[in-house]
């Protein structure tokens, strides 16, 4: 039985140590197979110890000692086998999960602002430098403030200037204009004098043209005090167009009319392309407009709660999607909104 013990953990052992590729114990499951069929509950070496009263008396203490011998023997030959498999396995995750830090990072795609935003806060520059603060007002609006208080009654013929989008309640649309903005502000200030822009999107049931969109940006302009004259309207529009296109261009006034302002203007520059010479942009008349603007009609001033005999103001509104395409020589409106990569990451 001595011998069949020695055999026993002779074979255990070099099955432990084969490197042969078939029989090779390299992972921790095919060792605890190992284990159990050895040195487990049911090893063979447990069951050959378990018969030892089979021995004649005599024998049994040798048996004995060579029985711990083994058993010590095969443990350790477990152990130390199970920490090269862990050492080999450790090994291996670090090999294949290694990062290669020379290797070039993956270009994160940057953000940029949208080429409207930038004409905006552009804008925004300008008038800040002049005074002018920012104050922005609803896009939802209701007739009164769209229309009515702004000189034009129900019914009144100058409304067809504005294709207005309706909604289902009665009287709510979407602004047509900033100007509404006008009176929301002279609400809130009055008596105080007023110097502020209103930007923001405005709606209009427009037929979509290379010039005209459904939605686009405006950015009104709103003073009001005591001797605000018609040279300050001309002043300030001079002095913008100066610092947003540069001192060699040319600005000019040409009357026009609007229902809240009087007089009434429109706002043109000589053609970026044709420096004024004529060109299909400008419809060969060498201007292109860049704004509405006049004085605040008395009767606006009155809704916004400032008496006109001491009070007088100008306003102005201006496209800054149509100056834009000026600036940057854009031939179709429709880009600003078509969402098109190719367009956006020119700005
Ligand atoms: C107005 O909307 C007046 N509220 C402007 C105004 C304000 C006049 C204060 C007097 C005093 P108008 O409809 O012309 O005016 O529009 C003003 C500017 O908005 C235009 O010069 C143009 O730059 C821009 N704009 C108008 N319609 C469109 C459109 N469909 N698409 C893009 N831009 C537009």
């Amino acid at each position: 039985m001595l011998d069949k013990l020695n055999q026993l953990c002779e074979d255990a052992l070099a099955e432990l140590k084969s490197q042969d590729k078939q029989d090779k114990i390299d992972t921790q499951t095919a060792l605890d197979e190992w284990y159990g069929r050895v040195i487990g509950r049911k090893g063979a070496v447990t069951l050959l110890l378990r018969r030892v009263g089979e021995l004649p008396r005599e024998e049994r203490p040798a048996f004995g000692r060579r029985a711990n011998e083994a058993k010590q023997a095969l443990e350790a030959a477990y152990e130390a086998r199970a920490q090269e498999i862990k050492a080999a396995e450790l090994a291996c995750s670090l090999r294949e999960g290694a990062i290669d830090v020379t290797m070039p990072g993956r270009p994160l795609p940057m953000g940029r602002l949208h080429p409207s935003t930038q004409v905006l806060r552009n804008i925004y520059d300008i008038f800040a430098q002049m005074g002018f603060q920012v104050y922005h007002s609803p896009e939802v609006e209701t007739d009164e403030y769209n229309f009515q208080w702004l000189n034009m009654p129900p019914h009144h013929p100058a409304r067809d200037m504005w294709d207005t989008f309706y909604t289902t309640q009665e009287g709510i649309i979407l602004r047509t204009h900033t100007s509404p903005g006008q009176i929301r502000a002279m609400r809130e200030f009055c008596p105080e004098p007023i110097r502020l822009i209103l930007p923001g999107m405005c709606y209009r049931y427009e037929q979509i043209s290379a010039r005209s969109e459904i939605q686009f940006n405006q950015v009104e302009g709103l003073a009001v005090g005591r001797h605000v004259t018609l040279t300050d309207l001309k002043g300030t529009m001079i002095e913008f167009t100066r610092r947003l296109y540069g001192a060699e261009r040319v600005m000019r006034f040409r009357s026009s009319h609007f229902p809240f302002t009087e007089p009434s203007v429109e706002v043109d520059m000589d053609c970026i392309l044709c420096q004024g010479e004529g060109c299909p942009v400008c419809k060969y008349t060498g201007w292109l407009e860049i704004a509405g603007a006049g004085m605040v009609h008395p009767v606006v001033l009155r809704n916004g709660g400032y008496d006109p005999d001491e009070y007088s103001g100008f306003a102005f509104g201006m496209g800054p999607e149509r100056i834009a395409m000026q600036v940057y020589s854009i031939t179709d409106i429709r880009q600003f909104w078509a969402n098109d990569l190719r367009f956006l990451e020119q700005f």
